[in-house]
């Protein structure tokens, strides 16, 4: 991690742009994300998140959610993520009050060459009354960069800006305040060309806001965090057309088990696999207005119902087997003699570590990539107390082993190569567990 940071910090004084980890779930890790919009132009996915920040007395409201600019990432296999920057800040937007950190929910979509970047904050201006508003910002590419235009747009008031472009070429602004709004956008993307409309048939008590409309075999389906109970959980309404009337159909994620307030979200299909963009409080679990953003699949019933989704740390994609593999974003965990623990709970970007403590403690991660060319050596970076021996299999508790690493007695972290014992080409689970010893903690294992 600190060599990614030293790269970044000359990448970012080169003006290039920056690899962050290869992170699973959470996806992006050097810094907090939240309210992801993802979408695909050409052969990459571009997500447009919020960027939170820790408010500091001077510096936003303490407490509170604190966001002065917007980063946007891209990837061509949802694995490997790249930060093209800083493409919109408070302090260079026009209508925007420039110390009201109050960059929230943005997205972004592409019409006739260009791309439009919509985002809602607070404006300089209130003498048409306080609270926020929503701008655009103009690109020639998904990157930037971004021109905003020079006052928000007419007619709307309120957060989470999200754009719908039909099939007749026909698009649509939806929004929210309290409730959830629609309206047709002119050809321009940048002026209404009808009426707020007030989505009504949604829930009338708790919080809704986030809005998320896209359409899938004609049926259009609006999407929407609300707090039906404590906090917010993701649910879905579906209509014939963009504005309705929709009908409630139920939740396609449950309340954070660990209880960040907020969820919101993104539905994007990807070379045909649909895919949730969604956020939680990761890196910063006891606060949560600093959250960082996640991927898990989604799928439809037959009937086009959405399958409610089960938040994973493992994520999606594949990982290669030389890639520095951190079990800690684990697909299973035996429920006892093994646990995740941050590496540096004062730094939480550091990462986690899978600690194994027993006989019966062992880690499971799915979809690692070992190729078709023969690999000759396991490499786990490791620490433990006492000393341990680690043993890695493939696939499940009974599979092939593939290399068992000693770690040496000490309090040092140490990267321990050890030759593999075997080579199986092609996809596999990796089973890593505690075969000697009472104690070994894991940053991650690799081979090559
Ligand atoms: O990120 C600030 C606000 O929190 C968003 O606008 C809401 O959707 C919620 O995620």
């Amino acid at each position: 991690m600190r060599t990614l940071k030293l790269y970044g910090l000359l990448a970012a004084f080169a003006g290039l742009a920056v690899q962050p980890a290869r992170a699973q779930n959470p996806f992006i890790t050097s810094q907090f994300t939240a309210d992801p919009t993802a979408r695909v132009f050409g052969d990459r996915v571009y997500v447009y998140p919020s960027h939170d920040i820790l408010a500091r007395p001077g510096k936003g409201r303490v407490g509170w959610f604190c966001m002065e600019d917007y980063h946007v990432f891209s990837s061509a296999n949802l694995t490997d993520w790249t930060d093209h920057g800083v493409i919109v800040t408070q302090n260079k937007v026009p209508w925007v009050k420039p110390d009201s950190y109050s960059m929230w929910a943005p997205d972004c979509v592409l019409r006739n060459g260009k791309y439009y970047f919509y985002f809602p904050s607070t404006p300089r201006d209130t003498t048409q009354g306080k609270g926020f508003r929503i701008g655009v910002a103009v690109a020639d590419k998904p990157t930037g960069p971004f021109v905003p235009q020079p006052a928000p747009i007419a007619g709307v008031r309120g957060i989470d800006p999200n754009v719908f472009i039909d099939k007749d070429g026909q698009a649509y602004l939806y929004w929210s305040q309290g409730n959830i709004y629609g309206a047709k956008l002119k050809d321009n993307m940048l002026e209404l060309a009808s009426e707020p409309k007030t989505l009504g048939e949604l829930p009338t008590k708790g919080l809704k806001e986030g809005p998320y409309l896209f359409e899938r075999k004609g049926i259009y389906y609006l999407t929407y965090p609300h707090v039906a109970n404590k906090t917010e959980r993701l649910e879905y309404a579906t209509s014939t057309s963009p504005l309705g009337p929709f009908t409630v159909k139920g939740v396609l994620m449950d309340e954070s088990p660990t209880g960040c307030w907020t969820n919101h979200h993104s539905i994007t299909q990807v070379k045909n696999q649909w895919y949730l963009f969604y956020h939680h409080n990761d890196l910063s679990p006891k606060f949560d207005k600093n959250r960082s953003v996640r991927i898990d699949s989604l799928s439809f019933t037959a009937d086009g119902a959405i399958n409610k989704v089960t938040p994973t740390l493992r994520g999606v994609g594949l990982t290669s087997a030389k890639q520095k593999i951190q079990l800690d974003r684990y697909s299973r965990l035996s429920p006892s003699g093994a646990a995740i623990a941050f590496l540096d709970t004062a730094n939480t970007f550091q990462g986690w570590k899978t600690v194994l403590t027993g006989p019966g403690g062992w880690v499971q991660y799915n979809g690692v990539d070992f190729g078709s060319q023969k690999l000759r050596t396991a490499t786990l970076r490791g620490t433990s107390a006492a000393g341990a021996t680690v043993q890695i299999r493939l696939d499940h508790a009974n599979g092939p082993i593939v290399a068992q690493v000693s770690v040496p007695k000490g309090s040092a972290w140490q990267a321990v190569k050890t030759p593999l014992l075997a080579f199986r080409p092609g996809q596999h689970a990796l089973y890593v567990s505690l075969k000697g010893g009472a104690n070994a903690e894991i940053d991650w294992v690799s081979f090559e």
